[in-house]
């Protein structure tokens, strides 16, 4: 099998400050699909077209932000491995039991530099998309919910010491970089985008002095039509939007963000070009940062390096 290791993001659980607002506002606007409640509290959510029992989950608290962001592996002897790598690379892991997220098999979480937690597991329970695997419709009423992505894409995440998380990334985990910001005197990024795929990022960084931070969640749209829909939708709903419809330099994926109404930046996305582990990574020169962000309007928005959760 070509592709081994670690798959895919597989979970983020985020924060909100009021806990049923927020399960209308991913329910009924972004239009995920509510797969369960624990005993916690928390709240599960996947995309209509995630078979996975969930891919998102928030719970309340007094802050917005991220708890943790989790990729699938491919089984329990690659999660065996990839935790002893991870050792041997000299940093501390945990196990999480099987249960503790509702129909997740053990968890192996870390600590990055930047100050995310970081998940790694094999199992989740298979609940489907809604669809039979024999002789499947290519969609369903779920896909007419709200925005309703098709999956969990990506997250960028802000923090200190991207240059030891690219590392651990690519010399542990076995994702390659695709593209990268230099910082403005050259000798360093100040943001990477890392692939364990063929998209162009399973998950992004860029340098910020205060750990842990949230930049967005991402949520793939299967067309641009799709991402102007979303749009749509947001306004009907008065979504506080922050930059978009637009297309990135960076990816050149097409892309809206807007805000949960916690503050949590989230992305409707679609698009970008294929990369495979033998791609040349793409360099942009800080002075290039504002076609990065938008090519269209070349514009670094202000918003984009300074409003974290
Ligand atoms: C993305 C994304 C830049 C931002 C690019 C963003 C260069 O590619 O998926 O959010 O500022
Ligand atoms: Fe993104």
């Amino acid at each position: 099998m070509a592709m081994t290791g670690v798959l895919r993001p597989g979970h983020a659980q985020v924060r909100v400050l009021n806990l049923e607002e927020a399960v209308r506002f991913y329910r009924d606007v972004l239009g995920l699909v509510e797969t369960g409640r624990d005993t916690q509290g928390r709240v599960y959510f996947k995309c209509w077209d995630e078979r996975d029992h969930n891919s998102y989950i928030i719970r309340e608290a007094d802050s917005a932000g991220i708890d943790f962001f989790a990729f699938k592996v491919l089984d329990r002897a690659t999660l065996d491995r990839l935790e002893a790598d991870l050792r041997a690379y000299g940093l501390a892991t945990e196990r999480i039991p099987a249960g503790e997220l509702l129909e997740t098999g053990e968890r192996v979480r870390f600590e990055l530099p930047s100050g995310h937690l970081i998940e790694l597991y094999a199992e989740k329970k298979a609940i489907g998309n809604g669809i039979p695997t024999v002789n499947p419709a290519p969609w369903h009423g779920a896909r007419e919910h709200g925005i309703a992505p098709v999956r969990l894409d990506h997250a960028l995440l802000y923090g200190p010491d991207i240059a030891q998380v690219q590392k651990i990334f690519t010399e542990v985990l076995g994702f390659y970089l695709v593209e990268r910001v230099l910082t403005p005197d050259g000798n360093g990024n100040a943001a990477i985008w890392l692939s364990c795929s063929h998209k162009v990022h399973d998950i992004a960084f860029a340098e910020y002095p205060e750990k842990g931070k949230l930049h967005h969640c991402s949520f793939m749209m299967e067309s641009w039509e799709q991402v102007l829909r979303a749009g749509d939708i947001m306004s009907m709903n008065k979504v506080a939007v922050d930059i978009g419809p637009t297309r990135h330099g960076v990816t050149r994926g097409c892309t809206i963000y807007a805000w949960d109404p916690s503050g949590n930046r989230f992305e409707t996305f679609m698009g970008g070009y294929q990369p495979y582990p033998d791609f040349e990574p793409l360099t942009w020169t800080f002075d290039n940062f504002g076609q990065g962000l938008d090519y269209p309007q070349r514009k670094l928005h202000e918003t984009f390096l300074t409003v974290v959760t």
